[in-house]
């Protein structure tokens, strides 16, 4: 570990690497709140020290997952407002900053939440892939302008995630059909929407969410079912302007089969590390023409178009807060 960086910054950043925390939002919130916690009880004595330990927290938070643009962007949001000449003033305006971060990521949601509701129609059915705040926020919203909805949650291997999406969407008391993701073809003859939510959303209109995204907007595009990505603005890729391209996590092979699984499969004696394969991609690409529209805090946007709002947001981009 960086020196200096508070126990409970490693402990944030270990439940994101293992998933206790997860989703791209809720991901860039405990990482605001953790530079928060680790200004609050930095034992530095110069300025320099404290600049170096909240640079050392937030590359220790960085390095957990890769995929999540909301991670860096939260990161550099609250280290570009480190501010004062005394340990006291840095402090305060770390710990203003990210609590001003948090608090505008609450009201972006619920923003959002507005502008996807009112795509949804009374009696909608809605489709969902993983466990996405943003999405849920929409039919939140639509529930409270009196519209009843219902979905279809596809479960999410490996990790089951539609498993929470299914659990919050019973406490709004939305009628639940769980199935598993090979039937997603077939149930999208009853979906009116498919809505999901996005960890990284790139220049040309891509979006990076969950594995097999890409593939269920495939297949609604062929049923003729409109594809929904709810993403706050958290999401967009700023590097992805300068061609940069946004890094595909890979999980261990464990989620896929455990090692008793991998000693069954084996086909000789001794055999457990024999040439059998596992991949894990966490992410997959879904490419614009595959979107009907992605909708923010500012409004919806045709993917095509997205790229407009990020020159407004981010501008020129300049070097990462953590590398001073
Ligand atoms: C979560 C996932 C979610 C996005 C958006 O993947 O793909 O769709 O992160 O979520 P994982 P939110 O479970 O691997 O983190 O809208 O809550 O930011």
């Amino acid at each position: 570990p960086e020196a200096g960086v508070d126990p409970t910054v490693l402990e944030t950043a270990d439940d994101i690497a293992t998933m206790e925390i997860r989703g791209a939002a809720t991901i860039a919130d405990a990482a605001a709140a953790a530079l928060a916690t680790q200004a609050r009880r930095s034992d530095a004595e110069t300025p320099a020290t404290f600049q170096e330990q909240l640079r050392g927290a937030a590359r220790t938070l960085y390095e957990t997952r890769p995929t999540a643009v909301s991670l860096p962007n939260a990161l550099r949001y609250v280290l570009r407002g480190m501010d004062g000449e005394t340990v006291p003033d840095l402090r305060e305006s770390i710990i203003t900053r990210a609590e001003g971060f948090q608090s505008d990521l609450e009201q972006a949601q619920t923003r959002l939440g507005e502008v996807g509701a009112n795509r949804l129609r009374d009696g909608d059915v809605v489709m969902t892939h993983c466990h996405s705040t943003d999405a849920l926020a929409c039919i939140e919203e639509a529930l409270e302008d009196g519209k009843s909805i219902e979905a279809i949650v596809k479960e999410t291997r490996p990790r089951k995630q539609g498993h929470i999406t299914a659990r919050q969407l019973r406490e709004m008391g939305v009628p639940v059909t769980l199935i598993v993701d090979n039937a997603a073809r077939r149930y999208l003859n009853d979906a009116d929407h498919v809505l999901v939510g996005a960890d990284s959303i790139a220049a040309d209109g891509s979006v990076i969410n969950k594995i097999g995204t890409s593939g269920l907007a495939v297949n609604a595009r062929e049923r003729g079912v409109p594809v929904m990505v709810a993403a706050q603005t958290i999401k967009l890729h700023p590097d992805t302007m300068t061609g940069h391209t946004v890094e595909i996590e890979n999980r261990a092979e464990d989620e896929v089969l455990s090692p008793e699984e991998r000693t069954d499969l084996a086909v000789g004696p001794g055999d457990e590390d024999d040439d059998l394969a596992v991949e894990n991609p966490a992410f997959d690409v879904t490419p614009p023409r595959h979107v009907d529209a992605i909708v923010t805090e500012h409004g919806q946007f045709p993917p095509e178009s997205i790229v407009t709002l990020m020159r407004e947001l981010f501008g020129e981009t300049t070097g990462e807060p953590w590398e001073v």
